[in-house]
């Protein structure tokens, strides 16, 4: 991937409210499970989580594991268990996952459960909160678990608004939370790896300049699978290859020029929804410590 896109950056006024009524909730907080997208282990880490979870017991959960390349993703597990964090990797949308969640739920707890029977206390539900970058799968998370449709989810970044509390059983009450991202993306790719994934308002995106950013990585890292879809030539610049997939989908303006703009917005949707083939965005060797 180059640096040639715009910087992204996407930090409304309702993150900001967010983070504080997190603040506000974590007092009542047993453990923090973080969700990140697998296409995207390491970018879609909220570095603002490290501050404001301080203190508390916290898992990994990696879901859309089901569009992720599964070799990235048995080396994204391994690299994280390497460093001693615990993670389940998952598609959030089915409940298979469910019991290796909550074993690892009462395991991160154990401690905590075991201070509280010393101290006569019994059956105190534990509070978890979900939290993650927006669109990663926090709230179909917690309807999985939950076996029902609690908490609203849907395909774009921003659906949740609020902190919600769900009950789930067997003493557990989770709590849904809004997606947070940060101020800044120190490095500029991270918001084009985020966008480029569905967790930044399209309506902040130029969608021609991000769908030449995949079409790139994709025909350097998963070369053919345009060629399948499309049909198009993976030879010459980006910018050639969508203009390719525009003239093979009839996607044309007025006066028979090929629509670049519908062709940047079907591909990036064929990209999020893995219609061009499963891909993981960075693998754990390019990290530089
Ligand atoms: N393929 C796949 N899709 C998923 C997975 N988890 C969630 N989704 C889909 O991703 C979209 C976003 O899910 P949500 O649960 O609304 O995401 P969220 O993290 O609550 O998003 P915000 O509330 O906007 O922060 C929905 O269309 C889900 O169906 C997964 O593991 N695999
Ligand atoms: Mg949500």
């Amino acid at each position: 991937m180059s640096e040639t896109t715009a910087k992204i950056n996407w930090y409304p006024g309702h993150m900001t409210k967010a983070v504080r009524s997190m603040k506000e909730d974590l007092k009542l907080i047993d453990l923090v499970i973080e969700l990140i997208d697998a296409r995207v282990p390491l970018s879609s880490r909220n570095p603002d989580l490290d501050g404001l979870c301080r203190g508390k017991a916290r898992f990994l959960l990696m879901t859309k594991a089901d569009l992720a390349d599964p070799q990235a993703n048995d080396r994204w597990r391994a690299y994280y268990e390497a460093k001693g964090l615990a993670v389940v990797v998952t598609d959030a949308r089915n409940g298979r996952d469910k019991s290796a969640i909550e074993a690892q739920i009462r395991t991160a707890l154990q401690k905590k459960s075991e201070r509280d029977r010393a101290r006569g206390i019994m059956n105190r539900p534990l509070r978890v909160m979900i939290a993650g970058i927006p669109n990663v799968g926090k709230s179909t998370l917690i309807n999985s678990l939950a076996g029902k449709t609690a908490a609203k989810t849907g395909d774009k970044p921003g659906v949740t608004k609020g902190n919600q509390w769900i009950n789930i059983g067997r003493g557990v009450e989770l709590l849904d939370t809004p997606g947070i991202l940060w101020p800044r993306f120190e490095d500029p790719m991270v918001g084009v790896k985020l966008a480029l994934i569905g967790s930044i308002n399209d309506n902040i995106l130029d969608a021609e300049e991000l769908a030449c950013e995949g079409i790139k990585y994709l025909v350097s890292n998963y070369p053919g699978v345009i060629n399948a879809r499309y049909g198009a030539c993976e030879e010459g610049m980006s910018y050639e290859v969508l203009t390719d997939i525009a003239r093979h989908r009839n996607l044309v303006k007025s006066g028979a020029a090929p629509d670049t703009l519908r062709a940047a917005r079907l591909f990036l949707d064929d990209l999020r929804s893995s219609r061009t083939g499963r891909f993981t965005l960075e693998v754990p060797e390019e990290i530089r410590a």
